[in-house]
């Protein structure tokens, strides 16, 4: 009796939480290998829906040598631009994005070494249009770069 209550009480917990945690409009895994590559290189969401980021790096290099980050960038500002723009501010193997950057950033994540896996969530711009992503990490952007389309 005891044990059914209990499971009773878990279960309402997780619906509970099930309904307050909004499901995002659009959910989109992403990941960087060792190769200096995204495997998602396109993407559509629609205006102002909630987004989510499942990005993944699946390498195996060290941090130092091969981590990637994924920097979705505002409307206008092209990878490659950016990619030396902040190599231009100091960006390097340990803080790929320097905060002085952050202006022409929608959303990113944090350097991820070989295994790891981040999430970021950010409301779709209400204007329609590409905006390009790109990993900071130095060199990256000659070859990490993709698309978000807003429809
Ligand atoms: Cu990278």
């Amino acid at each position: 009796m005891k044990n059914l209550i209990l499971a009773s009480i878990l279960l309402l917990n997780a619906a509970f939480f099930a309904l307050a945690e909004k499901k995002a409009d659009h959910e989109i895994t992403i990941s960087g290998n060792d190769t200096m590559q995204f495997d998602v290189k396109n993407f559509d969401v629609t205006a102002g829906n909630k987004v989510k980021i499942i990005f993944k790096n699946t390498g195996k290099l060290p941090k130092i040598a091969m981590g990637h980050n994924l920097v979705l960038l505002k409307k206008g500002v092209t990878a490659i631009a950016f990619g030396q723009k902040a190599l231009g501010a100091g960006a390097n193997a340990v803080n790929p994005l320097p905060d002085s950057l952050k202006g022409d950033v929608i959303a990113n994540t944090k350097l991820l070494g070989p295994g790891e896996e981040e999430i970021v969530s950010f409301t779709a711009p209400s204007e329609k249009g590409a905006y390009e992503y790109v990993c900071t990490f130095p060199g990256h952007y000659a070859l990490m770069r993709g698309t978000m389309t807003v429809k």
